[in-house]
C-alpha cells in the first residue's frame, strides 16, 4: 500500500519509522512518504494560512499550497474524467483516496479501517488551525477525481490532523496481510466482530490471591469459547452498550426454538434465499446451493438433517440451523438469522444449540462457509472454530467454501 502524508509538521510522523509499521516499510509492504506543505508555499515566510472570510477566531489554510502538494503526488489526469457523473464511482486505482483527519468527519471504525486497508493508495491531508479552505475538497473531488473522506477519531478535538493520521495509519496498515505476524490476533481482538474483547490472563495462575477463571484452565475449547463470548458481551454491555445493536435490545425476547417440521419448508426456503443473497454477492456466484434449491430440495433436506427453527412472538420464522452426524463428526450448516434480528446473539445461540446436540462420542464439529465471507469466518473463529488445512478437510469439499472445525471433548466435563 502506498501512503502519502502532507503536513506542516513532518516530524510528527517520525514514529512511523518504529515498531511494526517501520518493519512493514522496510519489508516493502507499506510505501510511506511524508511531505512538508510549506514546500508548496512560495512567499518568503512560506505562508499556508490566512484569516477566515466572514470573520471568526483563528486562521484557515489557503488552497494553493494544498493543490500543488496534491499535484506533486502524481495524481493522474485521466482520473478527473473517470469521476464525472455517469462514470464509475470508485476512485480509479491510479489515484489515492484522500483522507482528511478532522473532528467533523466520519467516525473511524474497525469496519471502515478494513475498507481503507483494501485500498492501494491513501493520501492524508493534515490540517492545522481552524481547518482547510473548503474549495480544496471540491477541487480534489471534482477536478482530480479523488474520493475524499473526512475522518474523525472520536468526539473530541485535537490540535491538528497529525496525531489522528498516525492513529489511522496504524489502524489501517496493521490490517494489511503480513504486517501483523499472527493473522489470528487481528481476528480475535476487540471490534473485530462488533464487541469488545473478553478479558485476558497469563501466568501465574494465582497472583496475589487472584485466580485465573477455572474454565480457562479446563482445556475444553468449547466451554472456553462460550465463556469468552459471554464475557465479551458482559463487558460490552457494561462499557459500550450502544455497540450491542442499534435497537439496544441485546437478546431477542420470546423466542421459541423447536425442531423443524415439513410445514416449515416454504418459510425456510424464503429465509435461506434472503440470507444467502449477500453470500452470492460476496462470492459473485448465483449458483450456490442455498440460492438455487427449490421447495422440494428443502423438504428433502429436512428429512436428512436435524433442523431447528426459531419463531418470534408473532410466529414469524426468524432463524434456523441444521446438523447431522457424518462419519464420526457433527456437521452443522445453514445457520441463518433474519436480517432485522442480527447482531443480538441469536446466531450464536442457534449455533450453540446445534453444538449441544452433538452425539457424546463426537470430537469434531465441522461446517463450511464462503471462502470470501470474512464476517462469517470471524464469527466462527469467535465461537472456537478454526479453518481446516485445505488438504485435510473432513467434509466433502464444496467449491467456493472453506471448512471450519471445532474440537470438542468427547464427554464434556461439567463444572
Ligand atoms: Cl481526525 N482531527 C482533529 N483535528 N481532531 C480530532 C480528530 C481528528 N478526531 C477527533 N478529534
Amino acid at each position: 500500500m502506498r501512503l502519502d502524508v502532507v503536513t506542516i509538521f513532518p516530524d510528527y510522523l517520525r514514529p512511523l519509522d518504529l515498531s511494526l509499521i517501520g518493519k512493514a516499510r522496510r519489508e516493502g509492504l507499506v510505501d510511506l512518504h511524508v511531505h512538508d506543505l510549506r514546500d508548496f508555499a512560495h512567499d518568503r515566510h512560506r505562508t499556508v494560512d490566512d484569516t477566515p472570510y466572514g470573520g471568526g477566531a483563528g486562521m484557515v489554510m489557503t488552497p494553493q499550497p494544498w493543490a500543488e502538494a496534491m499535484n506533486s503526488l502524481g495524481v493522474s489526469g485521466q482520473a478527473a474524467a473517470a469521476a464525472r457523473p455517469g462514470a464509475a464511482v470508485e476512485t480509479p486505482a491510479a489515484n489515492p483516496v484522500l483522507i482528511v483527519p478532522g473532528p467533523a468527519g466520519r467516525l473511524l471504525t474497525q469496519e471502515f479501517a478494513r475498507e481503507l486497508a483494501a485500498q492501494p493508495w491513501l493520501a492524508f491531508a493534515c490540517g492545522r488551525y481552524e481547518g482547510i479552505d473548503e474549495r480544496v475538497y471540491e477541487h480534489a473531488a471534482d477536478d482530480l477525481g479523488l474520493r475524499v473522506e473526512i475522518v474523525s477519531l472520536g468526539d473530541y478535538v485535537l490540535n491538528g490532523g497529525e496525531v489522528a493520521a498516525l492513529a489511522m495509519i496504524e489502524a489501517v496498515t496493521r490490517l494489511i496481510p503480513g504486517v501483523v505476524g499472527n493473522p489470528a490476533s487481528i481476528v480475535e481482538e476487540s471490534h473485530s466482530d462488533g464487541l469488545l474483547e473478553h478479558p485476558l490472563y497469563t501466568k501465574p495462575s494465582s497472583w496475589r490471591g487472584r485466580e485465573v477463571p477455572r474454565v480457562l484452565r479446563s482445556g475444553d475449547h468449547a466451554r472456553i469459547a462460550d465463556w469468552r463470548a459471554q464475557a465479551a458481551r458482559e463487558r460490552t454491555r457494561a462499557r459500550r452498550p450502544e455497540l450491542l445493536g442499534q435497537s439496544a435490545v441485546e437478546e431477542v425476547p420470546d423466542l421459541e426454538l423447536r425442531p423443524a417440521v415439513p410445514a416449515d419448508a416454504p418459510e425456510l426456503l424464503v429465509l435461506q434465499r434472503c440470507c444467502w443473497l449477500d453470500e452470492g454477492r460476496i462470492a459473485d456466484s448465483w449458483t450456490i446451493p442455498p440460492l438455487v434449491e427449490d421447495l422440494d430440495d428443502v423438504r428433502r433436506a429436512l428429512a436428512r438433517w436435524s433442523t431447528w427453527v426459531v419463531r418470534d412472538a408473532a410466529g414469524r420464522l426468524v432463524g434456523s440451523v441444521r446438523a447431522r452426524a457424518h462419519e464420526g463428526l457433527w456437521e452443522v450448516g445453514r445457520l441463518m438469522v433474519a436480517p432485522d434480528l442480527r447482531r443480538r446473539g441469536l446466531g450464536r445461540r442457534l449455533l450453540a444449540h446445534a453444538e449441544a446436540l452433538a452425539p457424546v462420542s463426537v470430537t469434531s464439529i465441522a461446517l463450511i462457509t464462503g471462502a470470501a465471507s470474512t464476517a462469517n469466518q470471524r464469527r466462527y473463529r469467535r465461537a472456537g472454530y478454526r479453518p481446516s488445512p485445505s488438504e485435510r478437510t473432513l467434509l466433502p469439499s464444496v467449491e467456493g467454501t472453506v471448512e471450519f472445525v471445532k474440537r470438542v471433548a468427547a464427554l464434556p466435563e461439567l463444572s
